[in-house]
């Protein structure tokens, strides 16, 4: 059995299941977390199929105090120990996140603003610092940042905000763990087809569906891969930064669609 233990933040839908479901079947065990429990226990339940030792505690990331106790819960489960060198975790994909809403800022609604904010921003810094003391020389975390934190675009000033302030955290997070040898990326997505666009309309699911008609967007898969080749690096390689995009789209603000 692999000694390799990635924590994955997100893992009940898009990006972290699909995550979680290709590392399980490259072999890695997983440490799985978001707030749906149900939907934790049957991906636990499917990656194990792989043979991998797999653990979930479900949390909000917005809560500084949760996020402490179940990412020391979640290493008890797997024998990993804080300041040991082995076994340690290897990698920890911070990718949970969200948009909520998408107008001009000043029709802004507070509890949008927060939601993102303290997901986004916050729930990243919490899972980071209390993962860090279980990482080594050697560890890796990805930050799951956006096309949206290096571009801006109508509607999308605060989940902007929130993920320029991942690319500012990911580049400082590297420059702050670089002499303990764990290196930090970042990947950028596109427009990619996930649960994402259905919780930024909330719950408008033919606002969801319109975002992706009319040409191909990046599946959960794309970006899957993305973060096992970054985590499949030798020691030496940081990918620091990588920015996927669906190919019909060239830009925040350039989507060629060319059927609906
Ligand atoms: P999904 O909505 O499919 O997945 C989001 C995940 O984040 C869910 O597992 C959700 O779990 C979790 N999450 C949200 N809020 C919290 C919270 N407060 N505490 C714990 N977990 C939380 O969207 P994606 O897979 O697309 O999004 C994953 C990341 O990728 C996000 O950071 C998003 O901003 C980013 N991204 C998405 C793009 C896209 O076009 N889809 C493009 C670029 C970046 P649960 O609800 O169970 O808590
Ligand atoms: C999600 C991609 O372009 O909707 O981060 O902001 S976008």
């Amino acid at each position: 059995m692999s000694q390799s233990w990635a924590l994955i933040s997100g893992a009940s839908s898009g990006f972290g299941a699909a995550t979680a479901r290709l590392l399980a079947k490259e072999g890695w065990n997983l440490l799985l977390t978001s707030r749906r429990e149900n939907r934790l226990a049957s991906l636990a339940e499917e990656c194990k199929k792989f043979g991998v030792s797999v653990h979930y505690e479900a949390w909000d990331v917005r809560d500084r105090h949760e996020t402490e106790t179940g990412v020391q819960e979640l290493m008890r489960s797997a024998g990993l120990a804080e300041s040991s060198d082995e076994p340690s975790l290897s990698a920890l994909v911070n990718n949970a996140g969200l948009a909520v809403g998408k107008g001009p800022f000043d029709q802004g609604d507070d509890d949008d603003w927060d939601r993102m904010l303290d997901t986004n921003v916050k729930g990243l810094l919490f899972l980071a610092r209390a993962c860090v003391p279980f990482m080594t020389r050697g560890s890796r975390m990805v930050n799951m940042g956006s096309i949206a934190g290096k571009q801006v675009y109508p509607g999308g000033n605060v989940y902007c905000a929130s993920k320029h302030a991942v690319d500012a955290l990911s580049q400082a997070m590297r420059i702050d763990l670089v002499d303990r040898g764990i290196g930090v990326s970042q990947i950028c997505p596109g427009a990619a087809e996930t649960e994402f666009s259905n919780v930024r309309f909330k719950g408008d699911d033919r606002a969801a569906a319109n975002v992706y008609k009319g040409y191909d967007p990046l599946l959960a898969q794309d970006i899957a891969e993305a973060v096992a080749f970054v985590l499949s690096r030798p020691p030496h390689v940081c990918i620091n930064d990588l920015v996927i995009m669906p190919t019909a789209q060239a830009s925040a603000h350039h989507l060629h669609k060319a059927h609906e």
